[in-house]
């Protein structure tokens, strides 16, 4: 599937819940994962490949075997603060640390719609995170400052100029 490339205004779009557990839906759900391993990424929102609906896939295990598909995310505990460097298929080449939670519990459903928790810290963490924060329409970018997200910004419709 193609990622939309920010600034694209379809990046800001809020995705819908998922209430049909379908064999559609599954095809949707391979296809996102292979996406994110094509990228290469550890996580990928639906939002991403402009479907507006709530479905991340992620895989931090180092053979690229072992993903996790969250349907319908919500975060129901936080605890702590942490800021690791970040990074989006969406921005490529920016690399910019963000204040997110340290450990959080999701409730979420599986592909098959069954419901689970996960309790997550690390990477793992601010992958949900910045995942979840794909399919309300906020990009990592806009948390960093005025001056950055111009930067930012130029570099992207610099790198969309030389795409064409
Ligand atoms: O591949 C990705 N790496 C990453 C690194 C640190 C924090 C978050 C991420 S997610 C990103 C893939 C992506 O854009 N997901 O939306
Ligand atoms: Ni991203």
């Amino acid at each position: 599937m193609k990622i939309l490339q920010y600034p694209d205004e379809r990046l800001h779009l809020v995705a819908s819940r998922v209430d049909v557990f379908d064999e559609a839906l599954k095809t949707l759900v391979s296809d996102m994962l292979e996406t994110m391993y094509a990228a290469p990424g550890v996580g990928l929102a639906a939002t991403q490949v402009d479907v507006q609906k709530q479905i991340i896939v992620t895989d931090l295990s180092e053979n690229r075997d072992k993903p996790v598909v969250l349907i319908n995310p919500e975060i129901i505990a936080t605890s702590g603060r942490s800021y690791i460097e970040e990074g989006c298929l969406s921005v490529p080449g920016i690399f910019e640390s963000v204040e997110r939670a340290e450990n959080i519990t999701v409730s979420a459903r599986n592909q098959d719609g069954e419901p689970f928790e996960i309790r997550a810290d690390g990477l793992l963490s601010v992958c949900i995170q910045h995942e979840i924060d794909h399919l309300k329409g906020k990009v990592f970018v806009e948390y960093l400052s005025r001056l950055k997200q111009t930067r930012i910004l130029a570099k992207m419709k610099k790198l969309a100029r030389e795409r064409m």
